[in-house]
């Protein structure tokens, strides 16, 4: 065999080597994704064009609730690899005009659907890999028109275009726009509706009147914009103002923006687009989570959630662990998404151990957002920051510097060893203190608490017995702070120990007072319990979708805009001494 031949040889048999090689090696490498088109609905089946998955998985339907998946209605196996027009059985009779195909991973008992559970859904760059798609069932073109318009078989399909089709003046006349418009207001640069709803009624929640009697005068034959989605209005745009009574009757049902005739069909497609996600909202049960019972920082949040929920006319559970435990918490969890919640605000005990939690809460269709004590991105949609990390840090070590002279041994009581808050700020401190400024003060010892009062008592006597000579106590934890000035004033060593931290103003007059703990800081934790059920509200409702660059309105906390990172952020913290600290009560 001359050379030239052999190498023409084992080209040709690598060749036959990769064509023989099993395509799940390959596609093992491919990004699982779902390509799926609009159809119908056939013998109660939809089909899905395309599915990538890695490993043995799940194409599960998912019907729409308020604009992200809701419960399931079916399930196929997908194989490692690629599949094409995978058939889905679905029930039919639940389907809404959106569907959602989302991959699930198989990672349980294969071939047995676990979830929630084992299989919970296929994450790729921290989202859930779903689309949408709609569908027309024979069933919705089957529904009964509404005597004699256009609009009734649009209406039964429910759809976003329903909404323009429905208002499409029936055949030969105009619908005829029953509601005055006070005002005719022209959208500027940086408006959005519930600004304007803001501007006109003092009543951000009130902007659906100004969707549906704009969208009534356009349907009208009117110069008016026509407002296909709540969150995308245009410059220049004009709107309808109706005046604040008959804003009211809108919002309250007494009285529709179309006139008679038109306005039966046109209900239903009305409250489809803007209206919808905000009257769904309306009546749903989220949970506020905390750490752990017992904490009146929380208990002080939950205060805050409350009267969000008052105005938001949603219900608020209070539901935590006994302690602050990431498995606890995961149990909770696990149930409160067996239950269908309609929402989950979580502080959490562990950043990455609650991250399949999230995402099976997500993938079953339940928004989830982090306060407090972030999850990590992947298992959340957003996290409502109180403050900014590196400020709290730095701030913390800039105090108890200032209260021991600049120099002498200092320690770190903190919360648990795994409170990815406290964590995060400990590195800014670190950090902070690394400046040839703090070259006098010794960081000699960081113990845990675990936002238990007796422990923290313990570990604060224990470094005051270890450390004869140590100066400060910096407890970045509510209960370690008050445990850590109650154990110092106990030992007499008020003046030669002090503590600082983050805690309430409630729990450390007293040692404000004595000079235990002369200096703290902390935000308001009823604003970030009611910034957090706002956004969850605004998640819920459809109003954001959670992407950077989102904004909604948080009541009387005003306007917020979601950052880069998926955070919100509260603002400042207060720090609190002898002067201010009788002007707070929480
Ligand atoms: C405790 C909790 C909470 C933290 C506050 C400062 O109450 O650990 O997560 O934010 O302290």
């Amino acid at each position: 065999m001359n050379q030239k031949f052999t190498k023409k040889l084992l080209v040709l048999l690598a060749l036959l080597l990769l064509a023989a090689m099993p395509a799940a090696t390959l596609a093992q490498e491919m990004t699982p994704s779902v390509t799926v088109e609009d159809q119908e609905i056939v013998d109660g089946t939809v089909t899905i064009a395309n599915v990538v998955s890695s490993g043995p998985g799940w194409l599960v339907i998912h019907i729409d609730d308020n604009g992200a998946p809701g419960p399931v209605i079916g399930q196929s196996p997908v194989v490692d690899g690629e599949n094409t027009d995978v058939v889905v059985e679905i029930d039919a009779a639940q389907a809404t005009e959106t569907l959602y195909a989302m991959l699930h991973v198989d990672a349980g008992t294969e071939g047995t659907y676990e979830f929630p559970g084992d299989d919970g859904p296929v994450m790729v760059d921290g989202q859930v890999v779903s689309p949408s798609f709609n569908v027309i069932s024979a069933a919705m073109e089957e529904a009964p028109e509404v005597e004699g318009t256009a609009e009734a078989t649009v209406e039964a399909e429910a759809t976003v275009e329903a909404t323009a089709e429905a208002e499409a003046p029936a055949e030969g006349e105009m619908a005829a726009a029953a509601v005055a418009c006070e005002e005719d207001y022209s959208v500027q640069a940086d408006d959005w509706l519930s600004k304007i709803a803001d501007k006109f009624y003092a009543d951000v929640l009130a902007f659906p009147a100004i969707v549906e009697a704009t969208n009534a005068w356009a349907s009208g034959g009117g110069n008016y914009a026509t407002i296909e989605n709540p969150d995308i209005i245009e410059p220049g745009w004009l709107l309808c103002i109706p005046s604040a009574t008959d804003a009211q009757m809108l919002l309250s049902g007494e009285m529709s923006a179309m006139g008679e005739g038109a306005a039966m069909e046109e209900g239903a497609a009305m409250e489809g687009e803007a209206a919808e996600g905000e009257a769904m909202a309306e009546g749903m049960n989220f949970v506020l989570v905390p750490k752990n019972l017992g904490n009146p920082y929380f208990d002080t949040a939950n205060v805050g959630a409350q009267e969000a929920a008052a105005e938001l006319g949603v219900t608020v559970t209070y539901q935590g662990s006994a302690t602050a435990d990431a498995t606890e918490q995961i149990q909770l969890l696990n149930s409160l998404i067996a239950q269908e919640v309609d929402g989950l605000a979580i502080s959490a005990n562990d950043a990455d151990a609650l991250v399949p939690t999230g995402q099976a809460a997500i993938g079953a269709g339940i928004p989830v957002v982090s306060w407090d004590a972030a999850i990590a991105p992947g298992g959340r949609t957003i996290h409502v920051n109180q403050a900014v990390a590196e400020d709290i840090g730095r701030t913390q070590i800039q105090i108890v510097s200032e209260l021991i002279g600049g120099e002498g041994q200092i320690a770190i009581l903190s919360a648990t060893s795994t409170a990815p808050n406290q964590n995060e700020w400990i590195e800014w401190m670190k950090d902070e203190l690394s400046k040839p400024e703090y070259a006098n003060i010794e960081l000699v010892a960081t113990v845990y608490g675990d936002d238990e009062d007796e422990k923290s008592y313990n570990e604060a006597q224990g470094l005051m017995r270890t450390y004869p000579e140590l100066k400060g106590i910096i407890a970045p934890t509510t209960v370690g702070i008050a445990a850590s000035a109650r154990a110092v004033q106990d030992a007499g060593k008020v003046g030669q120990v002090f503590v600082t931290g983050l805690g309430t103003p409630n729990q450390m007059r007293d040692y404000v007072k004595s000079g235990a703990a002369p200096q703290f800081a902390l935000w308001n934790p009823a604003d970030l319990g009611y910034l957090s059920i706002y956004t969850l509200y605004a998640l819920a409702s459809g109003q954001i979708q959670g992407n950077p660059g989102e904004s909604f309105e948080a009541g009387k906390l005003g306007s917020y805009t979601i950052n880069e990172d998926g955070t919100v952020l509260l603002g400042p913290p207060t720090i609190f001494n002898a002067d201010n600290i009788d002007s707070f009560d929480f």
